[in-house]
């Protein structure tokens, strides 16, 4: 198949999701156009069967704001036509799937006949989606999609509650190269970042007001209370200065390093003891995933689709969003005991294998087939 895959190229999960199936496409023998505003991050153009095709906004005076939706969708005729595209894919609603729709009447104007599959990820319905500006777009885009899928059933529960969905969701989680976990050789230099007798706690994300980062420097403080500890915090975003302040007002500022985006999550996590995520939202977790999957056991909120990822007792513990003394106690327990943790570590392990690539990527492609016999 000839697949179009639309997404953000940021470091935020959507984007890393649609990069990682697009790469598993690619090394299945279909062909995979990328087209967004930016190589993807993750994306590495070395398979002969991945295309980037930049979308370019050309500024004028007259515009306030710059049309990206105007020129995504005519990219994406462009490409649709040029390369004979099967399959258009857009992950995260706004405004993609809106650009995937105009662009899909635009072909159909001169015959051509492309199905679009959108891929909700979570902010895009939750938080920004639900706006009152954007919401009649948002439904519209969604109920107009040949086919909608979302991360988790948590998403598709949340989608259902909020907009007036006339559409099928079908919930396809997210997923994790286990294979790659097993087989590429990482240079695990764990001394370098803490003393061997040393707890290593991480949390990476966007560091925005929903991941409660506040709350992660609370816990790792109770931690450090109580064992030799280093807190690492991965990733850029509005919250990263105020937990820095918190840090050096807590006296513990030689305790956290703050890395800032990085492309070296899994020579992170594969030191890292224990994995934080006590977000207010959060539609899947795939962080938590390649916590998991890198044998990070997980103390997380509850919130959203996180208990179909982190297991609790299991993989890790959950607690409601905010209960800092709990997820400080659970914390605690995981790591103050090695036989302990060496048990979590092998049951998040366990846990991250159920979403292997290779079970969830076939159900990308069993819903792109059926789309087709939609045309
Ligand atoms: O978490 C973010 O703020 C980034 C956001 C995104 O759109 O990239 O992540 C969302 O999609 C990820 C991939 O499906 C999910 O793993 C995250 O849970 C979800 N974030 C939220 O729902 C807050």
């Amino acid at each position: 198949m000839k697949i179009a895959i639309v997404c953000y190229p940021t470091f935020g999960g959507s984007g890393v999701v649609a990069t990682e199936l697009g790469i598993a496409l690619a090394k299945l023998n279909h062909e995979v156009h990328f087209i967004t505003y930016k190589q993807p991050v993750r994306l590495d153009l070395l398979n002969p069967n991945i295309h980037f095709h930049e979308v370019n906004v050309p500024t004028y005076p007259l515009f306030q704001y710059q049309p990206y939706e105007l020129a995504l969708s005519s990219k994406l005729v462009d490409t649709i036509k040029k390369y004979q595209i099967d399959i258009l894919h857009v992950h995260y609603a706004i405004p993609h799937a809106y650009a995937g729709y105009m662009a899909k009447k635009m072909l159909e104007e001169e015959g051509i006949y492309v199905p679009m599959v959108t891929t909700l990820h979570g902010t895009d319905i939750t938080l920004v989606g639900n706006h009152p500006f954007y919401k009649p777009a948002v439904t519209f885009s969604i109920n107009n999609s040949d086919v909608v899928t979302s991360v988790s059933q948590s998403l598709k529960d949340d989608t259902l509650r909020l907009f007036d969905i006339t559409k099928e969701i079908e919930v396809v989680p997210n997923f994790i190269d286990v294979s790659h976990q097993k087989t590429s050789f990482t240079d695990c230099q764990r001394d370098v970042m803490a003393l061997p007798e040393e707890r290593i706690v991480t949390h990476i994300s966007n560091f925005r007001a929903v991941k409660r980062i506040s709350d992660i420097v609370d816990i790792f403080y109770n931690i450090q209370k109580n064992m030799p500890a280093k807190l690492l915090m991965v990733g850029e975003g509005p919250e990263r200065k105020p937990a820095e302040q918190k840090c050096k007002e807590l006296g513990i500022k030689d305790k956290v390093v703050f890395f800032g985006n990085s492309n070296e999550i899994d020579k992170i996590l594969c030191f890292s003891d224990l994995f934080l995520l006590p977000s207010e939202r959060e539609s899947f977790g795939l962080a938590a995933l390649e916590a998991m999957v890198n044998k990070v056991p997980v103390i997380s909120s509850n919130a959203g689709g996180i208990p179909e990822v982190n297991n609790h007792g299991v993989s890790g513990y959950l607690s409601d969003v905010g209960d800092v003394e709990e997820m400080s106690q659970n914390a605690i327990k995981i790591l103050e005991d090695d036989a302990m943790l060496e048990m979590f570590k092998q049951r998040a392990f366990a846990e991250a294998e159920k979403f292997d690539i290779n079970k969830i990527v076939p159900k990308y492609i069993n819903l792109y087939e059926s789309a087709l016999t939609l045309t």
